[in-house]
């Protein structure tokens, strides 16, 4: 019988998952994990590309770890593990940075964007992309569940393992990603920027925010930047437009939408029915991270990263036999 296809996403531990992460990816973690073989690292060796306080990234890599659980990542059905657990990351990292493209990674606004914030730019953030890569390849995998902003990543990724297969012999598959209906969530606080923690406290909904908070934050939600083309929404109408599709029950949705089309949309309402359901939707959520257990968790990763260096090993001896650097004696 033909294996299953391979799945493989990193997360960050740079704190708590917000609903752009969520609904981004993370409900396509849960949902793929039925039918493809399917590998969930929290990549604390990308954390470290910036700034950082170490007993904090401890705290945060097991928190991601409870908050990815919480939403659903089944320890039966998934690996879940930390990427550091399997340092055959790092070496097939090295080894495909030799057949990535300078210009490539001069190319990556991500690159450019993080930079612009940092007072020390380091090497590691401009090549953040290649390890990226290592992540995926590592598990030969074919799939990948990201954010919009990762695609020029995951366009690189293809481009490295084309490289190596064309150099060394057809080794990698070429990596696709796989989108969400909600590709990009935005900035309550400014809707032309995507959702994101580095913005500040403003700029993002984390999964276990207070009910409060999350009523505050929509309420002030931005809605008006400016006149608009005829019948198109403002990026901040828009958003709430979809945080509604993807948390209510669609005649609900749609009877906002008529109203919209029919220009008898008020926001008021249209704000505190998004903030239910948005309340409606984290609460099982919130309730499963309630009863996880430290110690579980950190059984659960340990398991997760003797799965994954089993196949990671086999990669890595397979990718260093190819370029020349193999066992000295046989
Ligand atoms: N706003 C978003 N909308 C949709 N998807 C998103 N993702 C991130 N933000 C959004 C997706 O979430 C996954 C995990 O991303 P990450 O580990 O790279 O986290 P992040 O991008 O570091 O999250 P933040 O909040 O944006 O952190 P900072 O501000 O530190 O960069 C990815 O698949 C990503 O695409």
């Amino acid at each position: 019988m033909a294996s299953k296809p391979v799945v493989l996403s990193g997360i960050q531990p740079t704190g708590t998952l917000h609903i752009g992460n969520y609904f981004g990816a993370v409900k396509n973690y849960v949902a793929l994990q039925d039918q493809y073989e399917c590998f969930y690292s929290i990549v604390d060796y990308h954390a470290i590309t910036v700034e950082h306080d170490p007993q904090e990234l401890r705290r945060n890599t097991i928190a991601m770890a409870m908050d990815l659980l919480a939403c659903g990542l089944d320890p039966k059905k998934c690996v879940l593990f930390v990427q550091s657990q399997v340092p055959e990351h790092t070496e097939l990292a090295w080894i495909l940075s030799a057949v990535t493209s300078y210009g490539d990674l001069q190319r990556m606004t991500q690159f450019k964007e993080k930079g612009e914030m940092q007072e020390f730019v380091s090497c590691g953030l401009f090549t953040y992309p290649v390890l990226q890569a290592a992540d995926i390849l590592i598990y030969k995998a074919s799939k990948v569940p990201v954010g919009e902003d990762q695609l020029q990543h995951i366009e690189l990724a293809r481009r490295i393992a084309r490289r190596f297969n064309s150099r060394f012999g057809e080794m990698f598959p070429e990596p696709e990603a796989l989108l969400t209906e909600a590709p990009r969530v935005m900035s309550p606080a400014d809707p032309t920027r995507k959702m994101s923690k580095s913005l500040g406290p403003k700029h993002y909904i984390a999964l276990t925010e207070p009910e409060k908070s999350i009523r505050e934050k929509i309420k002030t939600a931005v809605t008006d930047v400016g006149p608009r083309p005829e019948g198109e929404k403002s990026p901040g109408v828009a958003n709430l437009f979809l945080l509604l599709k993807l948390t209510a029950p669609r005649e609900i949705y749609e009877q906002f939408e008529a109203d919209y089309a029919k220009g008898t949309l008020k926001y008021e309402p249209l704000k505190r029915t998004v903030a239910e359901y948005l309340i409606k939707t984290l609460e099982p959520i919130r309730a499963r991270r309630a009863q996880l257990n430290e110690s579980e968790v950190r059984e659960i990763l340990h398991e997760g990263a003797t799965r994954a260096r089993a196949v990671a090993r086999k990669t890595l001896e397979e990718a260093r036999e190819r370029i020349g650097v193999g066992k000295l004696i046989a």
